[in-house]
């Protein structure tokens, strides 16, 4: 027994030395110690020992475990450390090395162009309103003359969320809350994202508006003409050429269509302007009577216009886009180009 304890602890030292890693030393140890290991093996075997041999063997086996042990640790700690120092330089940091440069993001085109159309109703005294997206059927359409059953919801291919709750197809509601909060007189534009059932390669299902009002005494159609004709002016610049064309639209009466000379050809006739000199830019009219009705104000006291933008086509005519799905896709090399 002694000779095979001293065998053992002889193999095991080997072992241990020619260990490699910290999991081929971890086998060593199992197989020495493990619940089927040599060691256990010889201590399960001490109980055919006589009485004199007991004590010296089993005194003798717990030393061999004790010298086993600390080997066996301090390879663990030898193989540890040099696992890590070679993790550690294969890791290591290059410090003069350039920084990671971080990506800045920029404005997306249509957020600028609504920014610089609001900046200028601004200026021209115009307060800015926002409101939900998700509307209920009475600021949407009722309120402005466009009751259940008009044809005139025909026009707007309308998002359901239930019989009262709509995706807002225009910004108007945004409008009417503003007339039932406030008395006149009142200026004020509403910029904002609009929903309509509609996708094709000119149409979007989400896009963007811009409208706006004014009420006061006395307001007439040529304040409609003369801020209008404002606002393109600034925007496309003083030279301009704009027309107003007679409209309809169930929430003005009388209401025009406002073109501006084409800024591809400078009114000579080209592809975008279908060759007629002219581009449709804004719809606008004097606001209905029946529209001041829902809204508690004195149509004989007050009068007032209203105008609407698509800002997808403004951006498009300012920038000479040709492809409206170019605001959607999100393409960088897109967007970088507005930075
Ligand atoms: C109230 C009263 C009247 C807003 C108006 C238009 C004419 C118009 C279109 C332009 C392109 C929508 O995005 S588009 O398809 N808009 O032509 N919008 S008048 O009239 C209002 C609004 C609110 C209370």
């Amino acid at each position: 027994m002694k000779q095979r304890l001293e065998q053992l602890l002889t193999s095991a030292k080997q072992a241990i030395s020619q260990a490699e890693t910290e999991s081929s030393l971890q086998g060593v140890r199992v197989a020495i110690l493990g619940r089927k290991g040599e060691l256990t093996a010889l201590m399960k075997g001490m109980g055919s020992l006589s009485q004199e041999e007991r004590p010296v063997i089993g005194s003798m086996v717990n030393r061999i475990k004790t010298e086993f042990e600390e080997l066996f640790e301090s390879r663990r700690v030898v193989l540890h450390e040099a696992s890590l120092s070679a993790r550690l330089s294969h890791e290591s940091i290059d410090v003069t090395l350039p920084g990671r440069r971080s990506l800045q993001g920029s404005k997306h085109p249509i957020t600028l162009v609504m920014e610089d159309i609001s900046a200028i109703f601004a200026a021209l005294g115009f307060g800015i309103a926002e409101g939900p997206e998700i509307e209920r059927d009475f600021y949407n359409f009722e309120a402005l003359n466009m009751p259940k059953d008009h044809p005139a919801r025909d026009m707007q291919d309308t998002f359901y969320i239930n019989e009262d709750l709509v995706l807002r197809t225009h910004t108007s509601p945004v409008q009417i809350r503003t007339m039932l909060k406030h008395e006149p007189p009142v200026r004020v534009i509403a910029p904002g994202t609009v929903y309509r059932c509609d996708s094709d390669i000119t149409h979007s299902p989400m896009f963007h508006q811009v409208e706006g009002f004014l009420v006061d005494k006395h307001v007439t159609f040529g304040d409609l003409k003369g801020i209008l004709t404002e606002f393109i002016t600034r925007y496309f610049g003083a030279d301009i050429g704009v027309r107003f064309r007679p409209s309809f639209f169930p929430f003005t009466e009388p209401s025009a269509e406002v073109d501006m000379q084409c800024v591809i050809c400078g009114g000579s006739g080209c592809r975008v302007c279908k060759n007629s000199g002219w581009l449709e830019i804004l719809g606008s009219g004097m606001i209905d009577p029946e529209v001041f009705k829902s809204v508690g104000y004195d149509s004989e006291k007050y009068s007032g216009f209203a105008f609407g933008m698509g800002v997808e086509r403004i951006a498009m005519l300012k920038y000479g886009v040709n492809d409206l799905r170019l605001f959607f896709e999100n393409d960088l090399r897109f967007l970088k180009q507005f930075n």
